[in-house]
């Protein structure tokens, strides 16, 4: 089985916009939910329709739950906040889905700002100045130290760990983007290899806790992060990749901006054919896309160059590697 090209979607995507991500050739889609929408009625209702425009849900999130700061920081109602988690994994299982999101970062993703980048042509994208986003204030009231952060993600790991078994709902764990070891406070879970390494032995080395391999955070630090040539073989013959962030960046810290996979400093072409030749199934998105235009088809219309560029690049590493 070869990698699965993928498109997000949310329950309030119109049927063109589904058909539109059909025309393009895309059979599977995350499954992005509110709170309000984590009942098997509503995802099977959800998987029901999809399926009209032959779309399988891979993997589905709620994003409350994804990124929990009451979890990641141990405030008074995380226990009730992993029991909402639980009872996510509970319906996922019976509705057969393969896995969810998670990504320790309860402030989500920093950037400095968005806007036209040196290399995007007017497109509107992502721009990261580390400088700036070290000089940020406390997110919190206080700083929080690494060894409190990994306390809470051995607590959540040990409650959360036997129902993701049970249920045979895995946990995609994506890095802190952008990958530096405390940003606001906030010390980081993954912002290198060695931090994965450690997170599968949280989890006690259980095939439950798998990873998001964005190949934009391992390009935000570059050799800091880890060498993504050797982590693709490691993760991939580990069976821990469930889904691929296939973007690109213009430069690694201590600036960046997103650009298309053509445009940045890394050779996307070499490290999809690295992943074809690990036999990888992971499913493959792009993770960002610029901005979308007015008037050109919203974020599926943004996601479809790029998304289109990445099946080709695929293709061409399949047909090199004799895999297809
Ligand atoms: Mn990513």
């Amino acid at each position: 089985m070869s990698m699965r090209p993928q498109i997000p979607v949310r329950t309030v995507d119109t049927d063109d916009t589904l058909r539109f991500i059909q025309q393009m050739g895309i059979e599977y889609v995350s499954l992005m939910l509110k709170p309000e929408e984590l009942t098997y009625e509503k995802i099977k209702e959800q998987q029901d329709r999809l399926a009209k425009f032959g779309l399988t849900v891979s993997d589905a999130a709620c994003n409350e739950l994804q990124k929990n700061r009451s979890i990641h920081l141990a405030l008074p109602d995380r226990d009730e906040q992993i029991k909402r988690f639980n009872d996510m994994l509970y319906v996922m299982g019976k509705a057969g889905i393969e896995f969810t999101s998670i990504a320790w970062q309860p402030h989500g993703i920093l950037r400095t700002s968005h806007k036209v980048g040196e290399h995007t042509r007017g497109g509107i994208s992502a721009y990261c100045d580390q400088t700036e986003i070290m000089a940020r204030p406390n997110a919190e009231e206080r700083a929080y130290t690494d060894e409190e952060i990994w306390d809470n993600f051995q607590y959540f790991m040990d409650k959360v760990i036997p129902v993701a078994e049970e249920t045979g709902v895995r946990m995609a764990l994506h890095p802190n983007d952008p990958p530096l070891a405390c940003m606001a406070g906030i010390p980081s879970l993954i912002y290198n290899t060695e931090c994965y390494k450690k997170a599968i032995k949280a989890a006690h080395g259980s095939k439950a806790l798998g990873m998001k391999l964005c190949t934009g955070c391992w390009l935000e630090a570059g050799d800091a992060f880890g060498d993504i040539m050797a982590d693709i073989k490691e993760f991939c013959a580990d069976d821990r990749i469930l889904c691929i962030h296939f973007r690109n960046v213009d430069s690694t810290l201590p600036v960046f901006e997103e650009t298309l996979a053509e445009d940045g400093y890394a050779d996307m072409y070499a490290i999809m054919k690295q992943f074809v030749a690990c036999d990888c199934n992971a499913v493959i998105s792009i993770d960002h896309a610029f901005r979308p235009m007015e008037g050109f088809g919203g974020m599926p219309g943004s996601f479809a160059y790029s998304t289109g560029y990445m099946k080709g690049l695929m293709h061409a590493a399949e047909k090199e590697l004799g895999k297809r």
